[in-house]
C-alpha cells in the first residue's frame, strides 16, 4: 500500500524531490484572498458580517462572544472532557513556564556592561481553526505561552458554527485561560481583521495559528504588507517515522494514520532498515484505515505518502535530516544512541511508547511547529514566540576610557567622523578618575 523507495537507488536530486512539498500551491487563491483582505481593510466589521453570512452561513448581530456567553457555552462540556483539557492545560503550562529565564549581565570590557531583557509583544492575535476539525488543543498551545509571556492584549478569532457560537470545549479553554472574548471570525477575513483592525477587533502586532489554505495565504500576504508579524510559514502537517526491527507495526501504522487524518495533503513518511517492518506496517495501515471515521481523508493522504528502505539507521537519519519533518518519531530501541544525530525536526518523539498524539494534546510540548521543511531554520511556537529580546548596555567612566579609542579608530576607518566625535567628546571630559 505504501510506495517504497530504496535509499541506495536515490540520487541527490531524487531525495530532494521526495522532500519537496508545499511550494506555494495556493498561488491561485491569491486574488480571492487579496480581495477579502482589501474588503476588510475598507469596510471593517461590515465586511466581517458579510463573510460570516457568505462562508459560515450565519447572520451575526454581535461579532464576539463575551465572558458570560462563553461561560454558558462551556457548561455544555462533559466532565471527562473538561478534566482531560485541565490535565493538558497543566502540563503545557508546566513545560512552558520554564522557558522564561533572565539572562546574565556581561562585562565585555572593564566598565562596559551588556545584557538582554525580554518584553512581551503587547498585542497578539490567535487564530483557532473551526473547519473539518475544531481544535481546542490549539487554543491551549497558543493561549498558554501568550499568557506566560505577559502579552497585554490577546485577541482570539474562531469561525462561528452554524448556531452562531463556538464549540463548548473552546469556550471551556477560554475560561481556563481567562480569555474573556472570542471573536466570531474565520478564514482570511479574520487574519485581515487582526492585521489591520476593524471597529471591534484591535490591530495586533503578531498573528499565530494554523488554518486552511486561505488563512495561510492571508498570513503570508499581510506579513509583507501590514507591519504585522506571523508565527511561521505554515503548510500541511507531517510526520516522519524512523522504525527499525524493534518497532511495532501496529503502533507505527497508527502514528502514520494519526497524521494522515488531519487532511488530504498531510504527509506521513516511514523510513526503515527493515523490509519486514515496512511490509507489516503497510498491511496494518489497510486494516486500521478501514475503521477510521475520517478514512476518506486519511486514505488520500496515505496515497501520497511513501516509505524509504535504508540499509541502516544512519541512512535513515540522513534522509530525515534532508526531509526536516515537523514531527519525527524514533520507533527504535536505539533512540538514545541516534537522537544526537538529529539536525532538522520540529518536535521529536522517542521510543515505542511515545506517540505524536501525546505531544499534539497533553504531554506539555507545543504542537504549533514548522512544516514544509522549515524545521531547517524555524523552531516551534514557545513562550519565546511571544516576546522580543531587547539589548541594553551601560558604560562607566572607566568603560568609555577602555572602549572609546577602539571605537574612534573603527569609526575613522569607515569614514564616519560624527560617530568618532560621539566618543571623542566624552573621552575629552572623562580622562581623569
Ligand atoms: N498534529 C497537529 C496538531 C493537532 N493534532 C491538533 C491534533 N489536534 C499539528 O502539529
Ligand atoms: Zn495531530
Amino acid at each position: 500500500m505504501l510506495k517504497v523507495y530504496n535509499f541506495k537507488d536515490l540520487s541527490r536530486k531524487g531525495i530532494e524531490e521526495l522532500c519537496r512539498r508545499n511550494v506555494d500551491p495556493n498561488n491561485n487563491i491569491r486574488t480571492t484572498v487579496a480581495e477579502i483582505i482589501d474588503h476588510v481593510k475598507q469596510k471593517g466589521d461590515e465586511a466581517l458580517r458579510l463573510y460570516a453570512e457568505k462562508f459560515d452561513g450565519i447572520v451575526l448581530h454581535k461579532l464576539f462572544l463575551d465572558k458570560e456567553e462563553l461561560k454558558t457555552i462551556a457548561a455544555g462540556a462533559g466532565e471527562a472532557e473538561k478534566n482531560a483539557i485541565k490535565l493538558a492545560y497543566n502540563n503545557i503550562k508546566k513545560f512552558h513556564e520554564t522557558q522564561l529565564r533572565a539572562e546574565e549581565k556581561i562585562e565585555t570590557t572593564k566598565g562596559v556592561i551588556c545584557w538582554r531583557e525580554y518584553r512581551a509583544i503587547e498585542k497578539v492575535g490567535l487564530y483557532i481553526p473551526g473547519g473539518t476539525a475544531v481544535l481546542p488543543s490549539t487554543f491551549l498551545m497558543l493561549g498558554i505561552p501568550a499568557i506566560l509571556a505577559g502579552c497585554k492584549e490577546i485577541i482570539v478569532c474562531s469561525p462561528p458554527q452554524k448556531d452562531g457560537k463556538v464549540n463548548a470545549y473552546l469556550a471551556f479553554c477560554a475560561e481556563l485561560l481567562g480569555i474573556e472574548r472570542i471573536y466570531l471570525a474565520g478564514g482570511a477575513q479574520a487574519i485581515a481583521a487582526m492585521a489591520y483592525g476593524t471597529e471591534s477587533i484591535q490591530k495586533v502586532d503578531k498573528i499565530f495559528g494554523p488554518g486552511n489554505q486561505y488563512v495561510t495565504k492571508a498570513k503570508t500576504m499581510i506579513q509583507s504588507e501590514s507591519q504585522t508579524a506571523i508565527d511561521m510559514p505554515a503548510g500541511p502537517s507531517e510526520v516522519l517515522i524512523i522504525a527499525d526491527d524493534t518497532a511495532n507495526p501496529e503502533y507505527v501504522a497508527a502514528d502514520l494514520l494519526a497524521q494522515a487524518e488531519h487532511g488530504i495533503d498531510s504527509q506521513a513518511v516511514l523510513v526503515s532498515d527493515s523490509r519486514r517492518i515496512i511490509d507489516e506496517t503497510s498491511a496494518e495501515l489497510e486494516k486500521q484505515l478501514a475503521l477510521l471515521p475520517r478514512a476518506e481523508i486519511a486514505s488520500k493522504a496515505i496515497a501520497k505518502s511513501y516509505a524509504i528502505y535504508c540499509s541502516n539507521l544512519n541512512e535513515a537519519m540522513e534522509f530525515s535530516n534532508s526531509y526536516a519533518p515537523e514531527h519525527l518519531i524514533l520507533a527504535t530501541d536505539q533512540w538514545e544512541a541516534i537522537s544526537p544525530d538529529i539536525i532538522n525536526a520540529g518536535s521529536v518523539f522517542l521510543g515505542h511508547l511515545t506517540p505524536e498524539s501525546a505531544g499534539d494534546y497533553a504531554s506539555g510540548t507545543n504542537h504549533t511547529l514548522p512544516t514544509s521543511s522549515y524545521a531547517r531554520a524555524y523552531s516551534g511556537v514557545s513562550v519565546d514566540s511571544f516576546i522580543k529580546k531587547i539589548t541594553f548596555q551601560h558604560i562607566s567612566k572607566e568603560g568609555i576610557r577602555n572602549l572609546g579609542p577602539a571605537v574612534e579608530i573603527l569609526a575613522s576607518l569607515e569614514g564616519l567622523q560624527a560617530h568618532k566625535n560621539a566618543v571623542s567628546v566624552r573621552l575629552k571630559n572623562n580622562q581623569t578618575k
